[in-house]
């Protein structure tokens, strides 16, 4: 089957952070996600300023920034996010009863639910625990890039069917193609190696356009350990456009 659109999704998805990603990414012609990795506000601000233009979304594991301080780190963050027109996700994946996720989401030092556009939650405890996750896009995480992940097609096709019937859900993290309801977003993406060594496993853009149907590519160390990392998220932002374009054909 062929790729569908960014048009085409716009006009069909609903969720009102699914369409604003869609119409940032027709708008960049970019659908390159930057992982931002790093370990202090400073890189985390300088990597936002340089990969920015070229991004329709900065993925972030706060909890990882070792001087984070909300007004320091998140309150430059929004603004540099507006200026870029890129949005804000939080990879958190959440893994836990509703109520506790509640309370991770919205409590806390890092208080998620004030800044964040998309977070992603595994959907591990079931329908009704992501029930709480309101002013943002929920990204499902259905299959994992790691080698010996538990989401086998089983588990996968289960935690599919929670995605697509839950309204706060707007696509999921998978290595596989996912129903055209669903966007997906596949990290484990690098155009210089197939592995870290710590068990990653990487494609490149062309083969996830291409076989997996992706919409949207997560690209981290091929980014942020890059020589030029501005140089770099210009390559992928490139790469993936092509890929996407040949992927329609
Ligand atoms: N990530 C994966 N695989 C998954 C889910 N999430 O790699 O199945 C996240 C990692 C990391 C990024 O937590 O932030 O995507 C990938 O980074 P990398 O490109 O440096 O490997």
């Amino acid at each position: 089957p062929k790729h569908l659109t960014y048009e085409y999704k716009l006009e069909n998805l609903e969720h009102s952070k699914a369409k604003k990603l869609l119409e940032i990414a027709l708008e960049k012609k970019s659908n390159l996600i930057a992982s931002a990795d790093v370990l202090t506000t400073k890189e985390l601000h300088e990597f936002a300023e340089k990969t920015g233009p070229h991004i329709v979304a900065l993925k972030t594991h706060m909890d990882v920034i070792t001087d984070f301080d909300y007004d320091q780190t998140i309150l430059p963050l929004i603004d540099i996010a507006a200026k870029h027109n890129f949005m804000l996700m939080e990879d958190r994946k959440f893994a836990d009863i509703g109520n506790t996720q509640d309370l991770q989401y919205s409590y806390g030092m890092y208080k998620i639910s004030n800044w964040a556009d998309l977070i992603t939650s595994h959907v591990i405890g079931g329908y009704s625990s992501l029930d709480y996750f309101h002013n943002c896009g929920v990204i499902a995480i259905l299959g994992m890039s790691s080698e010996g992940t538990l989401t086998d097609k089983n588990y996968r096709d289960e935690a599919t069917k929670i995605a697509q019937s839950h309204p706060n859900i707007i696509g999921g993290v998978a290595q596989n193609e996912l129903p055209e309801e669903l966007l997906l977003f596949t990290p484990g993406v690098n155009m210089e190696t197939s592995g870290d060594g710590k068990g990653q496993q990487y494609n490149t853009p062309d083969h996830v356009f291409r076989n997996l149907h992706t919409d949207f590519i997560i690209v981290g160390r091929g980014i942020y350990k890059a020589e030029n990392p501005e140089q770099a998220a210009l390559s992928y932002k490139i790469a993936g456009w092509e890929a996407y374009e040949a992927s329609l054909n």
